[in-house]
């Protein structure tokens, strides 16, 4: 079928396509460098674990080593998806350059320069995460510890990295979300849950005393049900992190990642009930198996469901973000697809005719509603993707493929 054709199966049911793709070339998702480097950074030894309760399995070859392989990677990832990225990056991607070295509590712009360059030369703009694990300094708590010299340590970088967000909203002329994750909790039932409760809001706190303009700069806390090593307790839990969201209200903003929740829970549910309260909230969308594991976003239900809500609701009131790792598959195969299947999902919610199914609802009309909804799911989609791959200059169908192994055997295999 072609476009023309595809268009009009869809006018049939009020659904404008031309529409559909313009609004989604506006609305921004923020590509995260980490998948391309197993979530090691350039600030610490390679060689040593990924902590704070993630993981990355896997040892597929041609992980990216420097910068430069980093870069490289990002922008054959770029040549592959459509629609409007931004980068997001976390402060271990450090690049010291002359030989000089700083730690996480000493951090500078300057330290992030390279990448506004490389930000700025691709037009992207960049949103930022302190980096609350893999180093020698979390005890293993870090915002949360007993210890004095350790919080004040990673308060110290936390606004560190205030600083930093400003500077790459500043440069970029766009809005940086300055994400706070830390992996803090116990393995095992602790003696103590409102210690570091406590402690963990007093820091943030204390990082969010930095100056900062709120509508360039966004903190934003990020909840977690548990980790690997911490299965008993996270001092970031939702209900802790979504009230200091709320009792912070002018300062920062509440994260959702869906593989945060117990596994029967869905994000997507949860979009609408926060911004009933929130005028903005922040998304990580990755695909939990079982777990937190970080799988490759797939084009599947909740995925739909997440993108349709953020359209319902107002992409507008929305920061997007990806987060996933593989490393048991190539890497740059891996961050492709993920990201195309977020922009599929979020072009097959602009494809719904919104106030029609809102009108069947508020009828009673249940038999209607539920017939639609499953007539959309087989409506030309693939005509109106192609269309917006097109607009957005690159591969449409599965030939991306071919580029990403020509890439493999030509540069990632170099890399052995
Ligand atoms: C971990 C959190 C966090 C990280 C990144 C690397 O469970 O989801 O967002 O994945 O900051
Ligand atoms: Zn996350």
């Amino acid at each position: 079928m072609s476009y023309n054709e595809a268009k009009q199966a869809y006018a049939r049911f009020g659904v404008d396509t031309d529409a559909a793709i313009a609004k989604l070339k506006e609305i921004p998702v923020s590509l995260h460098c980490w998948q391309g480097d197993d979530v090691r950074g350039f600030d610490t030894d390679p060689s040593k674990p990924l902590t704070g309760g993630i993981q990355t399995t896997g040892n597929y070859p041609g992980r990216a080593a420097t910068p430069e392989q980093l870069m490289a990677d990002i922008d054959e990832v770029l040549k592959l998806v459509p629609g409007k990225m931004k980068l997001n990056l976390h402060a271990s991607y450090a690049i010291f350059e002359d030989g000089e070295w700083a730690d996480r509590d000493r951090l500078e712009p300057k330290h992030f320069r390279r990448w506004v360059e490389f930000c700025r030369e691709r037009g992207l703009g960049c949103d930022f995460n302190p980096t609350f694990f893999s180093h020698e300094k979390c005890d293993p708590l870090t915002l949360s510890s007993p210890d004095p010299e350790t919080r004040r340590f990673w308060i110290d970088h936390g606004r560190a990295c205030i600083r930093i967000a400003s500077y790459l909203a500043e440069e970029l002329g766009e809005p940086c979300v300055m994400n706070i994750w830390t992996g803090d909790g116990f393995k095992d039932v602790p003696g103590d849950r409102m210690g570091p409760r406590m402690r963990y809001k007093e820091s943030i706190d204390a990082i969010l005393e930095e100056p900062y303009d709120f509508t360039k700069v966004k903190p934003c806390v990020e909840s977690k049900v548990f980790g690997i090593g911490v299965e008993a307790f996270t001092a970031g839990s939702a209900e802790f992190s979504l009230s200091y969201a709320a009792f912070n209200r002018d300062k920062c903003i509440p994260l959702m990642d869906n593989g945060h929740y117990h596994p029967t829970e869905v994000v997507s549910d949860k979009i609408p009930a926060l911004l009933t309260f929130f005028p903005e909230i922040a998304l990580h969308v990755t695909r939990p198996i079982r777990w937190d594991s970080d799988h490759v976003v797939a084009y599947d239900d909740e995925t739909r469901e997440i993108a349709k809500e953020i359209i319902r609701c107002g992409a507008e009131r929305v920061d997007i973000a990806l987060d996933f790792f593989d490393a048991g598959i190539n890497r740059i195969a891996a961050w492709v697809v993920g990201t195309r299947n977020l922009e599929k999902a979020l072009l097959f919610a602009l494809l719904q005719p919104a106030d029609e199914l809102k009108k069947l609802q508020d009828e009673s009309r249940f038999t209607e509603l539920l017939a639609l909804q499953e007539e959309l799911k087989t409506l030309p989609f693939s005509d109106v993707w192609a269309a917006f791959c097109e607009a957005e200059g690159v591969p449409a169908g599965y030939e991306w493929m071919d580029e990403v192994k020509a890439y493999e055997q030509k540069i990632l295999e170099e890399r052995r």
